[in-house]
């Protein structure tokens, strides 16, 4: 994911001393230029980047400040294209149409899937998909699960061409009152004037307000490539990175933009619904730099977190009536949430932090998994009531979870203490508490300040 680039910026950074010289910029600048081209980011972009950086360091004076306000400017210059949209904007007239195309097995289907969802449960839209893939047999089907799944409708008609279930389907769009339409359409595995032809035909009959190019990020310089092409022989507004999961280096979404001309607009990493994320260039400089990225995370969470039961959780931290059955759920949620390490780079100050924690599985860390084995040896009430646990019933816990009673004792009052603080902070002044406490990491890290 963006980690391995996060991780080179840091040490980068880290490289320039406060009594700055050309020598320490140097350091800096090359130390930057082997992780970008690890990361996989295109030469091209490197040099370009690594260039800008120096001469205007040298401009305004070599020094930490110089140089990291150069990185960022130079690193919003690279992602953003003057005048395209930041996110996902809705056209003046709705409904807002979206073309999605890409080549075979890129992820179009499921990107359609995880846009509407995102349409529907974070902008509260109403979305219609039309599936305009009539090539595969199975491709119909494949979007009725992953449609039904996250109750959007969806307008197909096997019988049709994919122009004419265009048309028909936005027809029902515009007199339904549905604020966007997704098409989800075939691809090919490799780029034919077949295809070419039929998507431009659905074009026509789509007058899309977007066209998004869905690459498959595993493909490196490829998904390049192809998204130029698409440019060049359809038009696109946007790409999408999907797999971003399996990219371990991450570099491709650096250059992008600048390569294809078109801004990438969202990042896809994982098969399941939620696993999408808008990109959105300020953000990303702000966590590659350091700072973190509070609106994604909350963006993030909003997707994956169940109101409901947020706020049953909340009121049983304030009544401090947290138990080991609201634990376990609350693992759940965090392990929907992400890897730690991406979790903890989000959050401002904490990006030190993410390093140290590395691929920490919080999941099968030794003290959860003690945890959990303590408390599927409890009976229901002593979940609901850890006060219960006299000596004896501590006993049973220690032998049915092979440990020894001390341990079950010391994992108690963690957990209390836990649960305390965790009532402490959400009462009165608790979030000014934890403002303070992040204003003194931040104020400690020595992390770059990024207005926003
Ligand atoms: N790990 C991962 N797999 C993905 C992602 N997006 C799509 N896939 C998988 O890639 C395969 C092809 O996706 P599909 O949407 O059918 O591609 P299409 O042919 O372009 O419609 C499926 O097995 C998906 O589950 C992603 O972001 N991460
Ligand atoms: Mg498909």
């Amino acid at each position: 994911m963006l980690d391995t680039l996060t991780d080179g910026f840091k040490s980068a950074i880290g490289k320039i001393r406060f009594h700055d010289d050309e020598k320490a910029l140097k350091k800096a600048t090359t130390e930057l230029k082997k992780s970008l081209l690890k990361a996989d980011v295109h030469h091209k972009v490197v040099k370009d980047l690594i260039g800008t950086v120096e001469i205007e360091t040298k401009k305004n004076g070599v020094g930490k400040e110089n140089f990291l306000k150069a990185l960022q400017d130079k690193l919003t210059e690279i992602l953003t294209i003057e005048g395209a949209p930041r996110g996902f904007t809705f056209a003046s007239k709705p409904p807002t149409v979206v073309m999605m195309i890409g080549l075979q097995g890129s992820g179009k289907t499921t990107t359609t899937g995880k846009l509407a969802h995102f349409l529907k449960e974070q902008k509260k839209k109403k979305v219609l998909v039309i599936a305009a893939d009539l090539q595969r047999l199975a491709a119909v089907e494949q979007l009725k699960q992953v449609t039904s799944g996250i109750e959007v409708d969806l307008f197909y008609d096997e019988d049709a061409t994919p122009t004419q279930v265009v048309e028909d389907g936005l027809f029902k769009a515009e007199k339904e009152l549905y604020d966007v339409v997704l098409i989800d359409t075939a691809g090919r595995l490799a780029i034919d004037d077949e295809l070419m032809e039929e998507l431009a035909n659905v074009k026509t009959a789509a007058k899309p307000d977007e066209l998004f190019y869905v690459a498959d990020a595993m493909t490196g310089q490829d998904a390049v490539r192809t998204a130029q092409t698409f440019k060049e022989k359809i038009g696109i507004t946007g790409v999408v990175l999907s797999k971003f999961d399996g990219d371990g280096k991450g570099g491709v979404a650096l250059g992008l933009t600048q390569q294809v001309g078109v801004p990438l607009r969202f990042i896809g990493h994982g098969e399941k619904m939620p696993d999408l994320e808008q990109f959105i260039s300020d953000r990303i400089v702000g966590r590659l730099m350091g700072a973190g990225d509070v609106e994604g995370l909350a963006e993030r969470a909003a997707a994956t977190i169940d109101p409901k039961e947020a706020k049953r959780m909340t009121q049983k931290i304030k009544k401090g009536q947290f138990n080991f059955n609201d634990f376990l759920a609350q693992m759940e949620q965090m392990k929907k949430l992400g890897s730690m390490k991406s979790i903890m780079g989000m959050i401002p100050g904490m990006g030190n932090m993410a390093k140290q924690i590395g691929d920490m599985d919080l999941e099968n860390s030794d003290e959860i998994k003690q945890i959990k084995a303590m408390v599927s040896s409890m009976t229901p009430k002593e979940r609901e009531n850890p006060d219960l646990l006299n000596n004896m019933r501590k006993r049973r816990l220690a032998t049915g979870a092979g440990m020894e009673v001390m341990h079950v004792n010391r994992v108690l009052k963690q957990f209390k203490n836990a649960a305390k603080m965790a009532k402490k902070m959400s009462g009165k002044g608790g979030a000014k508490q934890m403002q303070d406490m992040m204003a003194q990491m931040q104020g400690g890290g020595g992390m770059a300040n990024i207005p926003r």
